[in-house]
């Protein structure tokens, strides 16, 4: 699908959007379908603007909260498997940058900053939350390979409202998010780069499209089964594993929550560089079904229903 977003409109223009009460009364903004946070609209007006992926480049795309960091540990570690000891040292959002924020964000006015201490050796590897139906354009243009990871939508939901309470504004002074809030919200897919089927659904087609470029992946098939879907990526990536199983399971333990959770700059409860939320927030359960522990009966049932309606009805058997 073409953007609408006029490339001339770089900065301010976000008064002109539809806008929508999403948390107390912070707002998302719509474009295109998608409800998206207004700080990181000039950023992401830049990357579809500005960006023009080399043939080589790794895209993670994800929906907030779906596994976004463990992939980004795994493709690091995949891609540059001499530095695996980095993750030691750094949150694997240092290791990999968010387009719209970290390269074409709010401090990088050019929208042509790549910072200075990240790895972008070939293959560069980027992430971002930019809905398929925004980015493909772009991601088309070049042949580059995206990786997409989903997760089950009511853990999803409830992983974002942990996150959203952790959020320092939210933490300190603002009331907390309430669960039947977001429930509510996120069911009406007014929810940051919501709604979530949508984002799902234009990359799961993108990969049934165009399976050499782009690759679904689940967060519970990593989690049952992570050894053969590192391989998985490997191979997709251009750099598969050879028959010794070593390497894979180096690469599976570096990246589990277990030991990635126990790194010190993972348990910090210093705020990340680009957001004001602390590193450790990234690293809560990380477990399948957590769901079930927060929701109530009535929710389960309705955003299985919408699940059904949303991915079932059309062939995608996924997210109950
Ligand atoms: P983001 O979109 O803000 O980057 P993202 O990393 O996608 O967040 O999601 C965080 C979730 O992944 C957390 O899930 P939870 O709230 O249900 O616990 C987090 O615990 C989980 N997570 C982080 N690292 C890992 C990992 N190495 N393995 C599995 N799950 C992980």
């Amino acid at each position: 699908m073409e953007n609408s977003i006029n490339p001339t409109d770089n900065e301010g223009l976000v008064e002109s959007f539809p806008e929508e009460k999403w948390r107390g009364d912070e707002l998302l903004c719509q474009i295109n379908g998608f409800w998206l946070m207004p700080h990181f609209i000039p950023g992401i007006k830049r990357v579809l603007t500005h960006f023009k992926p080399l043939p080589t480049d790794i895209i993670l795309s994800s929906f907030p909260k779906t596994g976004t960091t463990w992939l980004k540990s795994l493709l690091y570690s995949i891609t540059n498997r001499s530095s695996i000891h980095s993750l030691v040292q750094n949150n694997p959002h240092e290791l990999i940058p968010f387009l719209e924020i970290h390269v074409y964000g709010e401090s990088k006015p050019t929208g042509l900053g790549i910072p200075a201490d990240t790895n972008l050796d070939s293959p560069r590897i980027f992430s971002t939350h930019i809905p398929y139906q925004l980015l493909g354009t772009t991601l088309e243009s070049s042949g580059c390979r995206v990786v997409y990871v989903t997760r089950n939508p009511k853990d999803t939901l409830v992983s974002m409202w942990h996150f959203v309470n952790r959020w320092k504004g939210v933490e300190e002074e603002e009331k907390p998010w309430e669960l039947d809030e977001a429930v509510e919200k996120f069911c009406d897919g007014v929810f940051p780069c919501g709604p979530y089927y949508d984002h799902v659904l234009g990359y799961r087609m993108a990969s049934l499209e165009r399976p050499r470029n782009v690759l679904f992946v689940t967060y519970e098939e990593l989690k049952s089964d992570a050894k053969t879907h590192v391989r998985r990526l490997g191979e997709f990536l251009g750099c598969p594993f050879g028959e010794d199983e070593e390497e894979v399971e180096e690469v599976v333990e570096s990246c589990s929550f277990e030991v990635l959770s126990g790194h010190e700059v993972n348990k910090s409860e210093d705020l990340a560089s680009w957001f004001p939320v602390p590193y450790n927030s990234f690293f809560r359960k990380a477990s399948v079904g957590d769901h079930k522990n927060y929701l109530r009966p009535e929710s389960i049932q309705r955003i299985d229903e919408l699940t059904r309606e949303k991915f079932h009805k059309f062939g995608f058997v996924y997210g109950i």
